[in-house]
């Protein structure tokens, strides 16, 4: 259900249920995670390129999963859906949230609900003319998962990200990016390789000090100013002492390219 491929250091994950729009099922966000996990723990993977097969990024939780599909049979209790988010799109959002390695995703069509939500929690997004996003938890009674009420106001604004969790209307790949939503937007035809090179270009960079800049622009969504700078400097304290700096700067002294080793 996940395609993984490496290429040098870029570690691939390709959702796998292209006649289903690769709409998500325990069995895939369990192998999602489980990929997630090994790339984390693999020192050869410097960065992660997650994307699509066939015509859709994800069309969002699989609708038809007996674990969540209410029962239309009278008398039936309704199930708990929580289920399906503790312990399986809560683990997986925090994982994508710290990973020690950069994570693009590389969305190739429509990304609907927490399809949409698990391309939104990478760090950068690029989509191809023809994607979209839809926020399509209103259309069937619930609320944005997997992250999306702490995203999108984050990414767009409070009216705006109302505005797309209300409707659930699809927006289209170019608009996102005008709203600040995803980094950018290329030609369908060349979505794959322009991602992968934005991947490769990451992971040529120093890993530890990509993934602190994360967590510090997380952290000071939640800090004053005066504890902000605090953060910032107590990351930039470890960092100087680590070989990625002292290479950094020596390899600019010596004006050659670096080559950076930390993880
Ligand atoms: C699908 C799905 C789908 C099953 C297309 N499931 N089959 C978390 C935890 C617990 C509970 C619930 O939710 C969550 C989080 C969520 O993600 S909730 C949101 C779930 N996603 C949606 O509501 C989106 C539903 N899908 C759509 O709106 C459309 O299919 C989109 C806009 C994604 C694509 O539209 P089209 O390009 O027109 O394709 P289509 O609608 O014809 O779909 C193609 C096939 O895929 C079709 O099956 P069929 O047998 O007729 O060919 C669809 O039934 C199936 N499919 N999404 N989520």
């Amino acid at each position: 259900l996940i395609q993984i491929e490496q290429h040098g250091a870029v570690c691939l994950l390709r959702l796998n249920r292209p006649e289903a729009l690769n709409a998500l099922t325990a069995a895939l966000l369990g192998q999602l995670r489980q990929a997630l996990e090994a790339a984390a723990e693999d020192g050869a993977t410097r960065a992660v390129l997650i994307t699509g097969a066939g015509r859709a990024f994800s069309a969002g939780q699989d609708l038809a999963d007996p674990h969540v599909a209410p029962s239309r049979e009278p008398g039936v209790a309704p199930k708990d859906i929580g289920h399906m988010l503790d312990h399986y799109y809560v683990p997986l959002a925090l994982r994508l949230r710290s990973m020690p390695v950069p994570v693009v995703a590389a969305v190739n069509g429509v990304a609907a609900g927490a399809g949409a939500n698990i391309a939104l929690g990478c760090d950068l997004v690029v989509a191809g003319e023809g994607a979209s996003f839809i926020q399509a938890f209103s259309k069937i009674g619930l609320i944005p998962d997997c992250g999306g009420t702490w995203l999108l106001p984050r990414l767009v604004g409070r009216a705006k990200a109302l505005e797309l969790a209300l409707l659930g209307d699809k927006l289209k790949a170019a608009d996102a990016a005008a709203l600040g939503m995803i980094s950018r937007v290329v030609p369908d035809a060349e979505l794959q390789v322009t991602a992968m090179a934005l991947a490769q270009k990451l992971a040529g960079m120093p890993t530890r000090a990509l993934a602190e800049t994360r967590r510090a622009l997380d952290d000071a969504l939640k800090l004053e100013f005066e504890p902000a700078l605090k953060r910032e400097a107590a990351l930039q304290s470890q960092l100087g002492f680590a070989y990625d700096f002292l290479e950094g700067v020596a390899a600019f002294m010596d004006k050659r390219p670096p080559e950076f080793k930390d993880r």
